[in-house]
């Protein structure tokens, strides 16, 4: 069952990837647990480019609209999905959320996933990459227990770095963790709540539509 349900996601995924490379919108799927700080980074991140690309938000949760809401208090394009029980975005949800939205031209698209460090791996959403958001106060063994996350995943934030001096998390070994699971993992420690460390992540964002577009010219498999 579980074979045939991220058969029939993946088909959907490749939809929403063809849709989105055709209509130049380059994709981030954000991942990571409660309260790691996805959507402060989305607040720190979208006003720094908005100016320069349009940037869309399409947020998902099990429940509410809140996340939607501080996204929409900055004035970006966002839109709420609500996963019910569910915890993770599935790539048909998704197709809706870029329905709704409707991401123009040349754009950006952020996808805030489920909180979590399980499901959200295990889903192709169609997008171009995968970013996972990992706080200093959950702790430098998480690479390891959750490996799969971060095996998928394309940059690794490690966020709230301003809580560095109050929290036992090592940072070479968080790291060296890390790259045990992903060699070679580009890492960007960063705190939303100071902005220390947000500009080599701007700059890697800046960079990324240029390579995302050319790596969608040369399409991958199908599924
Ligand atoms: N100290 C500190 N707190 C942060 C930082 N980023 C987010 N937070 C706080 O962490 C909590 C969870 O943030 P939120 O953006 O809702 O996390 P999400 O569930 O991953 O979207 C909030 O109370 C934020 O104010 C940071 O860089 N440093
Ligand atoms: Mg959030």
């Amino acid at each position: 069952l579980e074979a045939r349900l991220l058969a029939k996601n993946d088909e959907v995924a490749w939809a929403n990837r063809t849709w989105l490379a055709a209509h130049d919108v380059v994709t981030l799927n954000l991942m990571g647990a409660p309260g790691a700080g996805k959507t402060a980074l989305l607040e720190r991140t979208v006003p720094a480019l908005g100016g320069e690309v349009p940037v869309s938000v399409l947020e998902g949760d099990q429940d509410t609209e809140r996340d939607a809401e501080r996204i929409r208090a900055i004035g970006a394009n966002v839109a709420q999905i609500n996963t019910g029980p569910g915890c993770h975005l599935d790539a048909e949800m998704v197709a809706r959320g870029i329905e709704g939205l409707a991401p123009p031209p040349g754009s950006l698209m952020f996808v805030e996933n489920v909180g979590n460090l399980v499901c959200p791996a295990l889903f192709d959403l169609g997008e171009h990459l995968k970013v996972v958001v990992l706080s200093v106060t959950e702790g430098d063994d998480k690479p390891l227990k959750y490996p799969h996350m971060f095996r998928v995943a394309d940059a690794l934030v490690l966020h709230k770095i301003d809580l560095l001096p109050h929290v036992p998390f090592d940072l070479e070994r968080g790291l060296e963790n890390a790259r045990r699971v992903r060699p070679g993992l580009r890492t960007f420690g960063l705190s939303s709540q100071t902005g220390e460390g947000l500009d080599a992540w701007l700059a890697w964002l800046r960079r990324i539509r240029p390579a995302a577009k050319a790596s969608a010219r040369l399409g991958g498999a199908a599924p």
